[in-house]
């Protein structure tokens, strides 16, 4: 008997006929009730809240699975063009509470839940977070496939299954210690594996080239150790319209001629250490996230996904569309997120040339009209280089081809500057030098039809300094997207108390259409509104002290300022000015200069820094060693606390952006490219101290400037200071940080541990500070004071929160991805529709 019989007698197959699903509180109940006991094998004796969660969690995926289908059948018979956004990171946190604000079934749920007996806030906290990204860069890509499919636009996102995500931090003497993160271990209901699309990947090997009888010269890769690519589909819910996105994921398996062949030889051990090989690929995120590392396997990833990615998009072209590329590049396009995946360029044209015998031109002008580029750094150190002799080795075809791409290129270059080999040497794809490497960057400016920056700041320095040869050869390519972050997620999810009180006010247009906020402007002007908001950030602020008593047994005063620096670790980021700043409080506290106008404060830091990188580790361990002194100083009780939250991710921000009264934004201007912790805190009504960088400048310009507090060097007088910067004089003349550096040498907070924080000194007194933190220490102690003293007005503070919100609405992605859709993929909208 056909397995097709299996569902209902019939003579035609009928597997695929899928129930509809109810959303009644009954519908539920049964649902997760049938998961518990027949798909977990659970009974009444089972008291783990796990098992509920995840039973939970699959009746909810089960009501996705109806309107995924349907949205890739919409996509399918529009036959509409698409785009695919390749990223090396998806910093995705937890899945459940999204898909069901989502799908708009919290209500039937709630219910189903009580009559069920469980807490639902429990369940949500037993899922682990999805921790496959560093940071903004990660959570960007979230937040961008999150407002795709709001916008029903057909976007699938591409990237790589980790086996291990970014590595769990706890703090152990104040000092970091990093343990893996096996986010999978309980399993992962978010995810379907799809072995029947599995792909093979290449490495290593040799190139022959060879003419056939048609004369064409062609080329094969062989003698290469293959990689499988088993890809795993996860659900990305748009917001209550049906669609449901795809954001495919690549885990590495080893090919079965491993086993046989090295087995068969006879050496076992060499077959095993093959098969590791190749399913190390995806093992484990790398942890960095502003320097590279030049690690081998780092590279085997990026090409990894690129390869795998566009096979998989090749593949599909080929089934509906034979070998006629006509059309490709009218259907077709990739936006690659940094030049993690900028392999992609060479491995599309490998594939066009090698495997579907096209020409080089009919290849170039098919990539060149697909690719686009989006740079997320400024750091000269973050820039993407590898040595030439990995890619002979590793990929060997691929150097060829991208040495085919930089001679076609300079020749572009000397047609149109003759005689300026300078200028050869400095756009040239390959830096020359001891080790010649290629220089990535470079790879996916030349191969891509759009490069963008992304704060307005940002791309203007990429077009003034960076890219500036490249943008006088090619200025129609550059443009300015400025990031956002989901409203769904970070304000309609983490934020209830507030979503209730703005949807009261203005309606609940503004989750799709954030703009709306707007409206919330002549609230601020209303006292018995400005209470309510109050009230609501009080109890968010309730919410922070449950967690950070939870998570560090730290008891604070509830009224205090809570004034948040939470981000990656590292020294242009400033976490150095901050705790610099908590220093002098302390200072002034105990020298009696604290009056009765004094603002108590709850100065709380978080985030993890690269484990190979000493200075930012060191921060970490100074910060801790300040607040252990401090929070146990009786003198200071109630006027000064110092939080280091471990552990710092996805799940931990959406409890604390909604208790943070002061938003720490205050790195060196011109080095942070856009920054999007900025606008979670901005929307959740925090106010922000910050400098002029990154997105800070539009968020400023948005709410106005007398609603910011504003400190530091301009970008530009950064710039002009270096020359004679000289940090021991500003010290000199500055009482405050003079007293501050003296603690600090005198080893006041390291008594038991002498000299360790003689390289943090050392950094603030250097003339070649490149962060110039103490250029920055006398204005941040300024507007420190100013926003302290607006603080005391609590009401008058209430308004300006209010206005940080209704300022908010720029900062959505709905409206970022808006304008990637309108300059760069210019994808038609397809609502989800039930298939027939
Ligand atoms: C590179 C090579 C080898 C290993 C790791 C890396 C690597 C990994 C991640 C380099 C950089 C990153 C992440 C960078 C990042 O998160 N940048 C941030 O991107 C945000 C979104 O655009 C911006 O808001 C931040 O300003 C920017 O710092």
């Amino acid at each position: 008997m056909p397995a097709t019989k299996l569902t209902k007698s019939s003579s035609t197959p009928r597997l695929s006929e899928s129930p509809i699903l109810g959303e009644s509180t009954e519908a539920f109940c049964g649902d997760i009730r049938r998961h518990f006991n027949f798909t977990l094998g659970r009974d009444k004796n089972c008291k783990s809240a796990h098992y509920a969660y995840t039973a939970l969690a699959l009746a909810v995926r089960d009501r996705l699975m109806e309107c995924w289908r349907n949205t890739q059948s919409a996509y399918e018979s529009a036959d509409s063009r698409k785009t695919y956004y390749l990223s090396l990171e998806f910093l995705l946190g937890r899945a459940l509470s999204n898909a069901i604000l989502n799908l708009g079934v919290e209500g039937p749920l709630g219910t189903a839940l009580t009559e069920l007996g469980v807490d639902l806030e429990e369940l949500v906290a037993c899922e682990q977070d999805a921790g496959l990204g560093n940071g903004g860069l990660g959570r960007l890509a979230a937040c961008f496939i999150d407002s795709c499919a709001t916008l029903q636009l057909p976007v699938m996102g591409y990237g790589l299954r980790y086996e291990y995500g970014m590595f769990r931090q706890n703090v152990e003497n104040g000092f970091q210690v990093e343990e893996p993160d096996h986010w999978l271990r309980n399993g992962h209901v978010w995810e379907l594996e799809r072995p029947e699309l599995t792909l093979r990947i290449r490495f290593g090997g040799r190139v022959e080239h060879y003419s056939e009888q048609d004369r064409r010269r062609r080329v094969r890769w062989t003698d290469t150790h293959d990689v499988l690519a088993v890809p795993y589909d996860v659900p990305i819910p748009g917001y209550r319209n049906g669609t449901v996105n795809t954001l495919r994921l690549w885990k590495a398996a080893a090919t079965d001629e491993f086993d046989l062949n090295e087995f068969n030889a006879g050496d076992y051990a060499e077959s095993v250490r093959a098969k590791n090989l190749a399913e190390n690929i995806t093992m484990v995120l790398y942890p960095n996230d502003a320097s590279e590392n030049g690690k081998e396997l780092r590279l085997r990833q990026q090409y990894f996904l690129a390869s795998a990615s566009l096979q998989d998009v090749l593949r599909n072209w080929v089934l509906k569309h034979g070998q006629d590329f006509t059309e490709f590049a009218a259907k077709n396009s990739f936006q690659l997120n940094d030049t993690h995946p900028s392999i992609a360029v060479a491995e599309l044209m490998r594939l066009l040339i090698d495997e579907h015998d096209l020409s080089w031109d009919q290849a170039w002008a098919i990539t060149n009209q697909t690719m686009a580029y989006t740079n997320h750094t400024l750091l000269p150190e973050a820039l993407e280089r590898w040595p030439v002799r990995l890619f002979e080795q590793m990929l060997p075809r691929l150097l060829e081809i991208i040495y085919e791409i930089n001679a076609n290129f300079l020749g572009e270059v000397a047609n149109r500057w003759p005689g300026d080999l300078d200028r050869l040497a400095r756009m040239s794809l390959i830096e020359e030098g001891y080790q010649k490497q290629v220089r990535m960057a470079y790879l996916a400016i030349v191969g891509s039809y759009s490069v963008n920056g992304v704060a307005e700041l940002h791309s203007n320095l990429l077009m003034q300094g960076l890219f500036r040869d490249f943008y006088e050869l090619w200025p129609e390519r550059f443009n300015n997207k400025t990031n956002g972050i989901t409203p769904r997620r970070w304000l309609a999810s983490c934020n209830p108390g507030l979503n209730a009180l703005i949807t009261e006010a203005i309606g609940d247009g503004w989750v799709t259409d954030l703009g709306q906020l707007s409206r919330l402007r002549d609230f601020a002007e209303d006292r018995a509104f400005r209470e309510r908001w109050r009230k609501v950030k009080q109890e968010n602020k309730d919410r922070l002290i449950d967690f950070k008593r939870r998570e560090l047994g730290l008891e604070v005063d509830r009224f205090s300022m809570f004034d948040v620096q939470v981000k990656r670790i590292h020294e242009y980021k400033r976490q150095l000015l901050n705790i610099l700043h908590v220093i002098h409080l302390y200072d002034r506290i105990k020298r009696g200069d604290a009056g009765s106008d004094w603002t108590p404060r709850c100065v709380i830091f978080g985030g993890k820094a690269a484990p190979g990188y000493a200075m930012a580790k060191l921060i970490i361990k100074l910060i801790n060693n300040v607040a252990t002194v401090v929070n146990r100083d009786p003198a200071l009780k109630d006027l000064l606390r110092v939080a280091f939250l471990p552990n710092y991710r996805v799940s931990a921000m959406e409890v604390i952006c909604p208790g943070t009264d002061l938003s720490e934004q205050i790195s060196t201007a011109g080095k942070e490219a856009s920054g999007t912790g900025n606008m979670k805190f901005m929307m959740n009504g925090a106010l922000t101290i910050g400098t002029l960088d990154g997105a800070n400048i539009e968020i400023r310009r948005e709410v106005g400037a007398e609603n910011f507090f504003l400190f530091g060097l301009t970008a530009e007088e950064v710039e002009a200071t270096r020359a004679y910067y000289d940090p021991t004089s500003i010290i000199e003349g500055n009482d405050d940080l003079k007293r501050v550096m003296n603690l600090l040498e005198t080893g006041y907070f390291n008594q038991y541990e002498p000299g360790i924080f003689e390289p943090v000194v050392h950094s603030v007194r250097s003339a070649y500070d490149p962060w110039m933190t103490a250029a920055d220490f006398a204005s941040y102690v300024l507007a420190q004071q100013q926003a302290a003293a607006a603080y005391r007005d609590q009401d008058d503070w209430t308004r300006m929160s209010i206005l940080n919100t209704a300022a908010s609405g720029q900062f959505s992605t709905d409206r970022t991805i808006s304008e990637y859709n309108r300059d760069i993929w210019r994808l038609r909208p397809i609502p989800a529709r039930a298939a027939l």
